[in-house]
């Protein structure tokens, strides 16, 4: 094989390889799955991809924590996502957590936000809707 060839294949190779790791950043819940019928206290583990957890206070577009939205829904970009009972911060970088949930239906909402608690909004949140069983 000529050098040149060998060259091209290596580029080709190497491009391919930066192509697969420029995933669009994005949270999901690892559980629990969308429609499904739980039991309180629910345990939730919250997925991250394309960013890193961070602390609180670190400004970094790349780093960030993650929110839980009871029955509210994603936070406008750049909005500071409030701390009240329905919404709960977990900025000591937690990447699951367990809610005692009253029987009935919910949306429950996964928010990403930078180190000052300002939403990255819709495209980093994910809604799934769930069922809290009666005991
Ligand atoms: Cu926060």
């Amino acid at each position: 094989m000529k050098p040149l060839h060998r060259l091209a294949i290596a580029s080709a190779l190497l491009t391919t390889a930066v192509l697969a790791h420029a995933v669009t950043p994005s949270v999901f819940f690892e559980s629990p799955l969308e429609n499904q019928t739980v039991k309180s206290p629910v345990k939730l583990v919250f997925g991250l991809t394309g960013k890193k957890i961070g602390p609180v206070g670190n400004m970094s577009p790349e780093l960030g924590h993650h929110h839980i939205i009871i029955n509210g829904g994603a936070i406008p970009t750049g909005q500071l996502v409030p701390a009240d009972a329905q919404h709960i911060h977990f900025g000591k970088g937690q990447t699951e957590t367990s809610l005692d949930l009253t029987p009935g239906d919910y949306h429950l909402t996964l928010q990403f936000a930078n180190g000052a608690h300002q939403s990255y909004g819709p495209e980093m949140s994910k809604t799934i809707r769930i069922t809290v069983a009666k005991p």
